[in-house]
Order: C-alpha cells, then sequence, then structure tokens
C-alpha cells in the first residue's frame, strides 16, 4: 500500500492550528479519506511526558540546545510510534506543528544554530518530510490576543515570551516559505475562520490525489 500524505500546520501562538488541523481531518473525512490528527512536541504517551517537561516553568533552566534536544526528542518517539506507522498504513497524518516549528521557535526565536538544527532533523526524520505545510500567517499581536482570551489555566515557558520573541517567530517562518514555496502555504490567518478555512481548503485540494491511498473503505 502506497503511503499517506503528512500534512503539518504551522505558526505562532493563537494562530488557529488547533482549530483549522480538526477542519482539515474533516474536509479529508467528506472526501473519504483516513486521516490521524496528532500534534507535537507529544502525539503520543511518552512524547506528551517530554511535552511537558519542555513546556512548563519549573525551577530549573532549560538552554536554547536543551530546548532543541528535547524537541527532537519527543518528535523522534513520535515518528516511530504514530506517524511512520500511520502514514504506512495509507492514513494521512495532520500534524499541529512539526520541525518547522524547531526551525522557527529555537531557530529563529532562541538563535539555536540552523546547520545544527537541520543536522538533528537529517538524523530524526530519515528523510521524511511533510508533504505540504499550512503556515497560519497573522500579525503576532492579534494571535497573542487570541491565545490569551482563551488561555484558562498558568502561562507556559513559550507563552510567557515578550512580543519581540515572536516577532522572530514569525519572521522565520516567513523565510522558510520563500525558501520552499512548494511545500509551505501562506494563508492568511487574519482572517475570520471561514475565509481562513476556504483557503485551506484550495490548498488541500491542489494536492495531487494518490490513487488506493488513505482512502476510507
Ligand atoms: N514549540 C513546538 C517549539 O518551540 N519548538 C518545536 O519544535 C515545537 C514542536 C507548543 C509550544 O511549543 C513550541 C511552540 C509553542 O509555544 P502548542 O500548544 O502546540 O504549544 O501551540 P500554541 O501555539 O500555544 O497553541 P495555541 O492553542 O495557542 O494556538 P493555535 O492552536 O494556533 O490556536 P487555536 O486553534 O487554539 O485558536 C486560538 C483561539 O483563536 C480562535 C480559536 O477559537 C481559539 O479561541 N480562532 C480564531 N478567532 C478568530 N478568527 C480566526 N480565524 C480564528 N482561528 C482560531
Amino acid at each position: 500500500m502506497a503511503r499517506g500524505l503528512f500534512i503539518t500546520l504551522e505558526g505562532i501562538e493563537g494562530a488557529g492550528k488547533s482549530t483549522v488541523a480538526r477542519g482539515v481531518c474533516e474536509w479529508l473525512g467528506r472526501q473519504s479519506i483516513r486521516a490521524t490528527l496528532t500534534r507535537e512536541p507529544g502525539g503520543t504517551a511518552l512524547a506528551e511526558r517530554v511535552r511537558q517537561i519542555v513546556l512548563e516553568r519549573g525551577q530549573e533552566r532549560l538552554s536554547a540546545v536543551t530546548e532543541t534536544l528535547l524537541m527532537f526528542a519527543a518528535r523522534a518517539i513520535h515518528l516511530e510510534n504514530l506517524i511512520r506507522p500511520a502514514l504506512e498504513r495509507g492514513d494521512w497524518v495532520v500534524c499541529d506543528r512539526f520541525t518547522d516549528a524547531t526551525r522557527a521557535y529555537q531557530g529563529g526565536g532562541r538563535g539555536v544554530d540552523a546547520a545544527w538544527i537541520e543536522s538533528l532533523a537529517g538524523q530524526v526524520h530519515g528523510g521524511l518530510q511533510p508533504d505540504c505545510t499550512l503556515l497560519l500567517d497573522l500579525p503576532v499581536p492579534i494571535g497573542l490576543q487570541r491565545a490569551r482570551s482563551r488561555q484558562a489555566g498558568a502561562v507556559d515557558r513559550f507563552e510567557a515570551e515578550a512580543q519581540v520573541f515572536f516577532e522572530r517567530v514569525r519572521a522565520a517562518y516567513l523565510e522558510l516559505a520563500r525558501r520552499e514555496p512548494q511545500r509551505i502555504h501562506v494563508i492568511d490567518a487574519s482572517l475570520p475562520l471561514e475565509a481562513v478555512q476556504q483557503q485551506v481548503a484550495a490548498v488541500l485540494g491542489r494536492l495531487s490525489p494518490l490513487p488506493d491511498q488513505g482512502r476510507a473503505p
């Protein structure tokens, strides 16, 4: 059986990734395509434990290098236990954040060496890349306002960052999209949700249909 397609969603805090990811799965369902919805960091029980370590604001310091290693540790667990098996059984995998987040947050936001990130990505991905990435782009103040208005519990290590940090993250994402326009599709996420979903459906509709791939019985 041919493998399913690997779709990732990216963007700053409050861009609407989780909301749109659920919409993507519903859209795929309407096309009779089986989809597995997941997220990073996390996605499996063990990787979610790493997520907790990297997001919670504890007593101990986490350097940018440690943060990067933890992101890739969680990703390696996720790839081995969930993403690869799902793709191999023909499901499409819809993943809320993947390695572009490490490039943007740890690389762009924290200044971690880009070549080192690519070297880790090469080892952890083993050649697997997203087939399509939806970059939900919007001005930082709008994203932060949405994220904060929805927030119920404690602020995590990233949400505690200043606006200037997210400006660097956003700029890094846009640069990635500029370099890989075939894979990374920039979606105007400042628009109302319905208009965002229309842009996303237009991108998904252009993906090459693969015969007998991920079709629900
Ligand atoms: N991280 C992650 C790294 O640093 N490196 C890495 O390699 C990886 C994988 C993870 C954190 O980890 C960092 C980045 C993150 O800081 P997370 O929970 O995955 O955290 O990410 P967040 O961005 O914090 O998730 P959010 O839930 O804040 O943002 P979403 O998912 O983009 O937004 P969503 O869908 O929850 O929507 C937010 C609110 O806006 C509304 C929604 O209803 C919701 O209330 N909304 C809209 N409102 C108006 N118009 C629209 N178009 C809307 N779309 C959504």
